[in-house]
């Protein structure tokens, strides 16, 4: 059925528990939900373009309306509920990591924008039996939505010194997606405080410098940007050297956080380990032909920096060994 979108009017409200049950049914580990208003800390990102933070990745300096407003991004909104998965890896799936590399944890299973896209898209669905009149627009990382700014309002942790949103029921091990709504719910979450104190482990951790004080990353200092991000054929000098065997992204900055204690393994199949990961913790994914690693690769995020940006990485990782 095709619904004719005109001003998108304002729905009525849905019950604030009804959501969050659908959405902890549906596969979230953690929800909550916030008003949808103008973004506080704007200037904060602003300014971290103005430094030149933001290294290759253009897109963030897009659709800055949108982005420090979600109203604008869907016409009518009126709430943003944020969901959390935790992929902390299970006990077994940790034992079989292998040597020399290391692969940043949340690459081990399924891209996590599909895990977290299906997720929201059946909430919207069930959202829209309850209330047929309500639009809702679906945030994973590709539209201009900023996710820890809006997991912090919706109460699911707060943004530490490494900028990643630390949980006090999960640790550093949520991946973060949203579902905007024109409908309105009777209890909005409160926004949760600061935990950090004056705790610097993730910096200290940072091999690269690239905390460059509390709450800014220079995304061109930071493996997890060069491994992944990057566009270049080489590594600059104090990268390449300080890689410490991370070839594809970092954990470096979360395992150093003391809020770890409440990790917890997680209960997503579709994290499980892949066991061509070991492809890559052994260097052997050179070997790979194109065709193999399409193939081998097609629902993991490893595939971004595609197979060459991959063969970089190991190269360079392995000249510091
Ligand atoms: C671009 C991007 C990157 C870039 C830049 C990272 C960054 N910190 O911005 C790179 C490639 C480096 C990257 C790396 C990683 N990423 Co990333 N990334 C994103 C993306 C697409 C946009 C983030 C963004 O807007 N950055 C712009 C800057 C300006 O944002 P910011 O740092 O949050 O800036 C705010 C704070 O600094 C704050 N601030 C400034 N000063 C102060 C002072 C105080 C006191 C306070 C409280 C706040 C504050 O104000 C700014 C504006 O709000 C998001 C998805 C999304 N759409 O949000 C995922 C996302 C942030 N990434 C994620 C992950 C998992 C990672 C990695 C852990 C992956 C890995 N293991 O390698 C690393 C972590 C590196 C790190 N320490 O940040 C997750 C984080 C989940 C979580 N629990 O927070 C996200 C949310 C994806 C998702 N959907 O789950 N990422």
């Amino acid at each position: 059925m095709i619904r004719k979108i005109m001003g998108n009017k304002p729905s009525s409200n849905i019950a604030t528990e009804d959501i969050k049950n659908l959405a902890r049914r549906l596969g979230a580990d953690t929800v909550g939900i916030a008003r949808a208003d103008a973004v506080k800390n704007n200037d904060k990102f602003i300014e971290w373009l103005d430094n030149g933070f933001a290294g290759g990745m253009n897109y963030l300096a897009k659709y800055q309306a949108e982005r420090f407003d979600p109203r604008i991004l869907l016409s009518g909104a009126e709430s943003i509920v944020v969901i959390g998965i935790n992929y902390y890896p299970i006990d077994e799936d940790k034992k079989t990591a292998g040597e020399p590399f290391r692969v940043a944890r949340y690459a081990w299973g399924e891209d996590y924008h599909h895990v977290l896209r299906k997720i929201l898209r059946r909430l919207r669905s069930e959202l829209i039996s309850l209330q047929p009149n309500m639009i809702g627009r679906i945030c994973v990382d590709t539209a201009p939505f900023m996710d820890k700014y809006w997991a912090q309002m919706a109460g699911l942790g707060w943004q530490g010194k490494h900028t990643n949103l630390i949980s006090k029921e999960f640790g550093n091990w949520l991946l973060l997606g949203a579902l905007i709504i024109t409908a309105k719910v009777d209890n909005y979450d409160s926004s949760e405080k600061n935990h950090c104190g004056n705790c610097h482990r993730c910096i200290d951790a940072c091999p690269t410098g690239a905390i460059v004080k509390p709450h800014r990353l220079d995304a061109t200092r930071c493996l997890s940007y060069w491994t992944i991000e990057s566009k270049e054929d080489q590594f600059p000098e104090n990268i390449a050297k300080n890689m410490n065997r991370w070839v594809f992204g970092c954990d470096l900055c979360l395992l150093a956080c003391p809020f770890n204690k409440f990790e917890k393994q997680h209960e997503q199949s579709a994290f499980r380990r892949l066991s061509i990961i070991s492809h890559l913790e052994n260097g052997t994914i050179a070997d790979l032909s194109q065709t193999e690693f399409d193939n081998s690769f097609a629902r993991s995020p490893i595939k971004r920096p595609l197979l060459t940006g991959i063969i970089r990485n190991i190269d360079a990782a392995r000249k510091f060994l």
